[in-house]
C-alpha cells in the first residue's frame, strides 16, 4: 500500500492536468468518491482536479457538496486532455462510456474501486472487493499519508458509504461501521446526510409507487414484478431501487423482477432475490451481477419479457 500510495503522490505532483471520473450514470459512491478525492487533490497539493462524468446524475445527488463541480463531459473544451486520469468506482471499462477517449488518452491512469474487475484498466491499481464503497479505499490513504481533510471531505466519504450500503442496509463487514465511526467522530451526522438525499422530484416517487401498486404476483406469492412502461420511465431518475426494495418487503416474497421498457423492444430487467441465488437466470437474459442482485437489458418486446421472466422462474 504504502510504495503504491508514493506512486499516487508522484503522479499527482508531476501532472499538468488531472481528471477524474466513475462509471456512465452516476451514483453515489462514483459522484461522492471522485468529489472527495477532487478536494483532497486541491487541499494536499494545490491542484485543481476536473471531475468529469457521462450519463445523467440522479436528482437525489443534487446537494452532495460540490456537486456543481462535476462536469458533464459535452462541456468540456474542445481537445480536452489529461496527462493524470483517476478513476473511481467505475466497475469495468464497458461502463466507462464516452469518456473512455479520454482515459486512453492519458499518459498514466490511476483507479480505487471495489468492483470485481479482470480487466483493470489502470496503470496503478487501488481495488479492493471487500469494501462496501470505493470511498473507503480512498478513506485508508488519506489515513495511510495523513492528507488534511475537511468537512466536505467528511461528508462526501460518509454519503459513498450510506448509498452504497443502502443506509447501511447491506454492511458486509464491520469495516464499514469503523469507517463510519470516525467519520462521524470528524463530523459526519448521518441525519443530515440522509436528508440531503431525499431530493427526488415528485414526478419520480409517483412513478415508482405506481409501479409498486400495479406490481403482479405469480409462484403463490413468492415472485413479484413491477413494470414500468416507456413513457413512464423517462421519469424515473435512477435505477428504481425502491421499487424492488418495497416489494422485498412483502411477507412470503422471495424473488422480485422490475421491467423497463427504455424504449421499444429495449427492456431492462432487475432481479432480486431474499436468498436464493439469481445471478445464473439474469445470465440467462445476457446480464450478471451479484448472487441476488444482477440486471440484464434485452432486446424484445415487454410482453415477450415479461412472459420468459415468469417462464425462467419455473421450478425455483
Ligand atoms: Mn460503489
Amino acid at each position: 500500500m504504502i510504495e503504491k500510495i508514493q506512486v499516487f503522490i508522484e503522479k499527482v505532483r508531476n501532472a499538468k492536468s488531472i481528471a477524474i471520473s466513475g462509471h456512465k450514470n452516476l451514483d453515489g459512491d462514483a459522484l461522492c468518491s471522485a468529489l472527495a478525492l477532487m478536494k483532497i487533490i486541491e487541499l494536499n497539493f494545490g491542484k485543481k482536479a476536473t471531475v468529469i462524468f457521462d450519463g445523467n446524475v440522479p436528482r437525489d445527488l443534487d446537494k452532495v457538496p460540490l456537486r456543481d463541480q462535476a462536469v458533464f463531459h459535452r462541456n468540456l473544451p474542445e481537445n480536452a486532455k489529461y496527462d493524470l486520469y483517476i478513476l473511481v468506482d467505475y466497475g469495468t471499462r464497458k461502463h466507462l462510456g464516452e469518456i473512455e477517449k479520454y482515459v486512453n488518452a492519458a499518459d498514466f491512469v490511476i483507479e480505487f474501486d471495489h468492483h470485481f474487475n479482470d480487466d483493470l484498466v489502470g496503470d496503478l491499481c487501488f481495488d479492493n472487493e471487500e469494501k462496501a464503497a470505493t470511498s473507503q479505499i480512498i478513506y485508508d490513504m488519506i489515513r495511510v499519508v495523513g492528507f488534511n481533510i475537511d468537512q466536505d471531505i467528511v461528508d462526501l466519504i460518509m454519503l459513498a458509504i450510506i448509498t452504497d450500503t443502502g443506509n447501511f442496509k447491506f454492511v458486509r463487514n464491520s469495516d464499514v461501521f469503523k469507517d463510519a465511526a470516525k467519520l462521524v467522530d470528524s463530523g459526519a451526522d448521518i441525519t443530515h446526510l440522509i436528508n440531503i438525499l431525499n431530493n427526488k422530484e415528485k414526478k419520480t416517487v409517483l412513478v415508482e409507487s405506481k409501479a409498486v401498486s400495479e406490481a403482479e404476483f405469480f409462484m403463490k406469492g413468492r415472485l413479484a414484478i413491477a413494470t414500468i412502461h416507456n413513457e413512464d420511465y423517462k421519469k424515473l431518475d435512477g435505477r428504481g431501487e425502491i421499487i424492488l426494495s418495497l416489494l422485498g418487503q412483502i411477507h412470503g416474497v422471495q424473488y422480485v423482477v422490475l421491467l423497463k421498457e427504455h424504449k421499444e423492444n429495449l427492456i431492462g430487467i432487475s432481479f432480486r432475490s431474499r436468498k436464493t441465488p439469481i445471478n445464473q437466470i439474469a445470465e440467462s437474459f445476457g446480464g450478471g451481477g451479484h448472487l441476488c442482485a444482477a440486471g440484464a437489458v434485452v432486446e424484445d418486446t415487454l410482453q415477450s419479457v415479461h412472459d420468459r421472466v415468469i417462464n425462467a422462474f419455473k421450478g425455483m
